[in-house]
């Protein structure tokens, strides 16, 4: 059905802002105009985030089921567990928030501050689980589930970053549609859009929203997971079970599913010398800060291929800040 006719809960303020980032555009030359879209200045929950935009398409579904607790699921520094903590504190529901050591990194504050802080001030029940990292659907999110609804608790299950939840792909493909009524209004079209993917449904909804429209774009995915192949074979199923879902009447080609890599290194979660100049060149040249774990990974991969030239002189380019900066608290190692 239309992604119209989907109920949606409301908790954002409208639209996230789009501004062109100038001085990074100047720095960069190729004849590239940069903008950014920024989901981190969308709402008033926890510092927003792209989390939140999925969540409106979810809510609903929580609320019919007559649900008590959300359940879900990432690392220590989980962006989307805290934006979940945010969404059940706004409807008065509880929130059980699994947090796995996806990265093993020395900072010792790094199970303490920044997301994982806001979500315990939130009133959020975190439990802290030794695996590593996977973006799959996780045991010890399974029995975190178990556990509330023995305890006699409505659980409602949300899979780390909402990806494989059957809506997760929405909230994105509506951010399609917003970014074709915002380019109406500033007179600019954008060829080329960046984006950081790991479990994939923002990338993938992305290219739900953008199939359905008239003219072609590049949305680019620049991995973060530095498992390539699990994250590239998640975008693809989700990008065509959402666009299914909002009735795409064609398939999609495999060439509108892009996840480059190069950026991430070795391992999810540790930034490496590409991250750190990333992170420092937005702050330094527009003062915004972005994060060691994704917009500092896709950054870097968003200037490099406007320096090799693999975005072509005159695009329009639409960087996706997707709102992960209260990592940077847990990463001050990082920036010595
Ligand atoms: C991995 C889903 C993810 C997060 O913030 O936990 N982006």
């Amino acid at each position: 059905m239309p992604l119209t006719d989907f109920d949606r809960y409301p908790l954002t303020f409208g639209p996230s802002p789009v501004h062109p980032l100038d001085r990074l555009t100047a720095h960069l030359g190729g004849g590239v105009r940069i903008w950014a879209k920024r989901e981190d200045c969308k709402s008033g929950l926890a510092f927003g985030g792209n989390k939140t935009r999925k969540l409106e398409y979810i809510v609903p579904d929580v609320l019919a089921k007559g649900a008590d607790t959300l359940v879900s699921i990432g690392g220590y520094q989980s962006n989307h567990t805290r934006q979940v903590a945010a969404v059940a504190a706004k409807l008065g529901l509880k929130a059980v928030l699994v947090q796995e050591k996806w990265v093993d990194w020395p900072d010792s504050v790094n199970d303490k501050v920044g997301n994982i802080l806001l979500s315990r001030i939130m009133g959020a029940e975190v439990r802290l689980d030794p695996a590593g990292f996977d973006i799959g659907i996780r045991s010890s999110w399974e029995k975190a589930i178990r556990e509330v609804e023995a305890a006699g608790g409505k659980p409602y299950p949300i899979p780390a970053g909402a990806s494989e939840h059957p809506l997760g792909g929405l909230g994105f493909a509506n951010w399609a549609y917003e970014v074709e009524r915002q380019e109406a209004e500033l007179g600019v079209f954008f060829d080329t859009i960046v984006v950081c993917t790991v479990t994939g449904s923002t990338h993938a909804g992305m290219i739900a929203g953008f199939a359905g429209q008239d003219r072609p774009r590049r949305v680019i995915g620049i991995d973060a997971s530095a498992t390539l192949d699990k994250t590239r074979d998640q975008v693809a199923r989700i990008a065509r079970h959402t666009a299914d879902l909002i009735g795409l009447d064609r398939d999609l080609r495999d060439d509108e599913i892009v996840v480059l890599e190069g950026w991430a290194g070795d391992l999810y979660g540790i930034p490496v010398a590409s991250t750190v100049g990333a992170i420092r060149l937005l702050g330094e040249l527009e003062g915004v800060i972005i994060d060691p774990v994704y917009e500092g990974k896709s950054m870097a991969g968003l200037i490099d291929l406007v320096c090799d030239g693999t975005i072509p002189a005159g695009s329009n380019v639409l960087y996706a800040h997707l709102g992960g900066q209260p990592a940077v608290n847990a990463y001050s190692g990082a920036f010595g």
